[in-house]
């Protein structure tokens, strides 16, 4: 999978050389490339941004750098519409079906806004030629896109075949059933007073699965309730 990033600052992005996602890149599974937003800007101070029509405070990115920025990452011939995801407090919330969906696409481009938004243009304009997506990653604000596009990139890139080492890992964790994860223990099995609950350690895979999925509907129906369904 190929992901474009715009933004003001592709430094952010040096971290996903780390760890699962580093392997990914080197071996050439996910290609990564941050493109600074700047390098599309043509005065002398690189501007991005400038004031609000109809005023307000803040400042909005101006729409010419994103225009030619997605000129150069868009394909002029795409086999498929490709995606275009702006990161945003106002956009539909990331889900781990939303991360699925997109892992299964070959090239995603997303765009990362700062101050009080982009030019409406900007978006409009990307839908004549993309599937546009506002998207969110919780009901928070940050001062940028760049952290959410990076838990993003990370959701989705452990889900592309190859990424994460042992697939069964992938199937037991939390949301991918809907629910919460159950409780993990380790050796050894008492610790500073502690027990490993019995049944871990009786050998009954039935019992373990059953006390398993007791503890996920019990956590989930304490700790998030919403993602039950209702009655
Ligand atoms: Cl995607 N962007 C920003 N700037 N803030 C957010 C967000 C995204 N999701 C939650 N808060």
């Amino acid at each position: 999978m190929r992901i474009d990033v715009v933004t003001i600052f592709p430094e952010f992005f040096d971290v996903l050389d780390i760890s699962l996602l580093g392997k990914a890149r080197r071996t050439g599974i996910l290609e990564v490339v941050p493109h600074n937003l700047r390098d599309f800007t043509h005065d002398r101070h690189r501007t991005v941004d400038d004031t609000p029509y109809g005023g307000g405070a803040g400042m909005v990115m101006k729409p010419e750098p994103w225009g030619e920025a997605l000129d150069e990452v868009l394909p002029e011939h795409p086999d498929a519409r490709p995606v275009v995801i702006f990161p945003s407090p106002a956009g539909t919330v990331f889900t781990q079906a939303m991360a699925r969906e997109l892992a299964g696409r070959d090239h995603l481009v997303f765009g990362c806004g700062r101050y009080e938004g982009i030019d409406q243009r900007v978006f409009d304009h990307a839908a004549t030629r993309a599937e546009v997506r506002l998207v969110s990653i919780g009901d928070y604000v940050l001062n940028g896109g760049e952290v959410a596009v990076m838990a993003m990139i990370e959701a989705i890139g452990r889900l592309i075949p190859g990424v994460v080492g042992n697939p069964e890992s992938l199937v037991e964790e939390s949301h991918e059933d809907g629910l919460l994860e159950y409780p993990s223990y380790t050796k050894p099995a008492s610790w500073r007073g502690l027990d490993v609950p019995p049944v871990l350690m009786s050998g009954n895979h039935k019992a373990v699965d059953t006390w398993r999925r007791e503890q996920q509907l019990e956590r989930t129906r304490r700790v998030r309730p919403d993602l039950l369904p209702p009655a």
